[in-house]
């Protein structure tokens, strides 16, 4: 509906303008219609003023083995949105307690533990096809061993639970269960890095290139950037504050799927923590060209 209202402004905008301009040369008359009609329209913006649960789920799964527990509901203060920013947390708990997330390839439960986190997927919520994604965010005490906090996108029909659509067939990474990482800092990079990445399927359940398409990129963590990705014709252009970082060129006709969003904090080993440990998100958008 919203996007039918978009079309028939821009047809009368364009309208107008070419009655305006009408009188001019026509070159200049094309160059108008083309600047008014190749605008970014938002379909998706939140500002996490709340938590909406319209936009967002938990997701509690277990992947790279990793150390922690995702627990849902926020408990132990893992997730909060207070102050107009969502905040995800790796918790120390102090002592081992169980965990019911499963192995994503084998089923197997989780260990005890005592880190617990949050994670949210905007899975049958939000999902959008290409377009560009952006988030702003923080995270502070960056660099810290075993640190691993993320924004990225996975493609709809992924198989991982939660599992809601009989379409939800499709192991990662295949098409259709493509995946995109916008942010994702891991502690062995050291403080104030992060990557960005288009993972190439190999063709096969679990096969990915993760490095081929690979940014590694300097940046004050600690203070709130944007972190972006874009479709350009068939290129991925990767954003840090609308300044172009990385170009994973003809990688964009690999994700046809509508993709989520996924914000988490994970904990890649286990290394103690010393420091308080929080990925801080004032908001999240999705646009897209309207090119008619
Ligand atoms: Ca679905
Ligand atoms: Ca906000």
């Amino acid at each position: 509906m919203e996007r039918t209202n978009v079309l028939v402004k821009t047809f009368f905008l364009s309208l107008v303008l070419t009655l305006f301009f009408g009188c001019k040369g026509g070159n200049e008359k094309n160059n108008v219609a083309q600047e008014s009609t190749a605008s970014w329209q938002v379909d998706f913006f939140d500002d996490f003023d709340t938590f909406n649960e319209d936009n967002w789920q938990d997701q509690m799964i277990w992947v790279n083995n990793e150390d922690q527990c995702y627990v849902p509901d926020g408990q132990f203060n893992t997730r909060e949105v207070s102050n107009g920013t969502l905040k995800l947390r790796v918790v120390d708990l102090g002592e081992k307690r169980p965990c019911d997330n499963l192995d994503v390839k084998t089923g197997a439960q989780h260990p005890e533990t005592q880190y617990v986190a949050g994670r949210i997927i905007s899975k049958n919520r939000k999902e959008f096809i290409k377009g560009k994604w952006t988030v702003r965010l923080k995270v502070e005490n960056s660099g810290q061993p075993g640190m691993f906090p993320a924004w990225w996108l996975l493609g709809a029909l992924n198989n991982e639970p939660p599992v809601e659509d009989d379409d939800e067939t499709v192991c990662w990474p295949l098409t259709g269960s493509g995946e995109i990482d916008v942010f994702e800092h891991h502690s062995d990079g050291g403080s104030n890095h992060y990557a960005a990445r288009a993972i190439v399927s190999l063709g096969e359940c679990q096969s990915g290139d993760w490095q081929g398409k690979m940014l590694v990129q300097e940046a004050t963590l600690d203070e709130f950037h944007d972190y972006s990705v874009e479709w350009d014709g068939n290129d991925l252009v990767f954003r840090l504050d609308e300044t172009e970082v990385y170009r994973a060129e003809d990688q964009g006709g690999n994700y046809p799927e509508p993709l989520f969003a996924i914000l988490n904090f994970a904990k890649i080993n286990d290394s103690p923590m010393t420091q308080n440990w929080e990925m801080e998100v004032d908001w999240i958008k999705h646009e897209y060209k309207n090119e008619k």
